[in-house]
């Protein structure tokens, strides 16, 4: 691919080429408190009511999700930590980095806790916008259409097989890109077959969605892009600059 790419381009031009993707302060302040904290890990407090993303999502899901699935990936990311860093002050992206020198355990748990806690804050109640930006100009750019990013962004969710991840991600070279994962990989991952900085994560594990959708994971997924906060998609986009 050329260096003049124009996708490649318009974002350098947009949010700047200063900084490579993946160091630690490419994180909103918001989630740096989290991510960027070693043992021990804690979820962050849900920022709306289980009942708030009603209809798309129901607010037993949103409890059981919550309270029970992502809770057990921080208890469980904590044992294997606790086991596995032997001391050393690391924080949950260097590790999820270089997770292959780690236990399944770890993947699996360091995965799901940082996957949910970007997940929940991805989502908001109320009307989701997407306003003339940095983030609607990239997505214009490097898709063609809103439309064309959605198709991709669900054709990717829908054919994740089994337990998994869509996303939403900028590469190496400050591309947006979209791609999947399975079980609670990401593409901060050494492991993972895509590469670089998570922007948007959409949960497609049964537990996500089954309680009101059963097997019906597309109108689950068309529902979700009605819950998305753009705004904090952008500020992760933005603090690549
Ligand atoms: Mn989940």
């Amino acid at each position: 691919m050329s260096t003049q790419h124009p996708r490649r381009k318009f974002i350098k031009q947009s949010i700047g080429a200063g900084m490579a993707v993946g160091t630690a302060s490419l994180i909103p302040d918001s989630v740096q408190a989290n991510f960027l904290q070693t043992t021990p890990f804690s979820q962050t407090p849900l920022p709306y009511a289980f009942n708030a993303l009603e209809p798309h999502i129901d607010a037993m899901t949103m409890e059981i999700h919550y309270t029970k699935h992502a809770s057990a990936y921080t208890k469980n990311l904590n044992d294997a930590a606790i086991a596995e860093f032997k001391g050393a002050n690391l924080s949950l992206e260097d590790a999820l980095k270089s997770v292959s020198k780690y236990s399944a355990k770890l993947r699996n748990n360091g995965g799901g806790h940082f996957n949910h806690e970007l997940f929940w804050k991805s989502m908001q109640p109320g009307t989701s916008v997407l306003h003339d930006g940095v983030l609607k100009q990239s997505i214009l750019s490097s898709f063609n259409s809103f439309e064309n990013f959605k198709t991709k962004l669900s054709e990717a969710a829908m054919t994740r097989f089994g337990s998994g991840w869509a996303w939403l991600y900028v590469d190496e070279n400050k591309l947006l890109q979209i791609g999947s994962t399975p079980n609670q990989d990401n593409p901060l991952m050494d492991v993972s077959t895509i590469k670089g900085m998570p922007l948007l994560g959409l949960d497609v594990w049964e537990h996500a969605y089954y309680l009101k959708y059963q097997n019906r994971r597309a109108e689950y997924v068309n529902n979700w892009f009605n819950l998305v906060n753009w705004k904090f998609v952008e500020d992760r986009l933005t603090k690549l600059s």
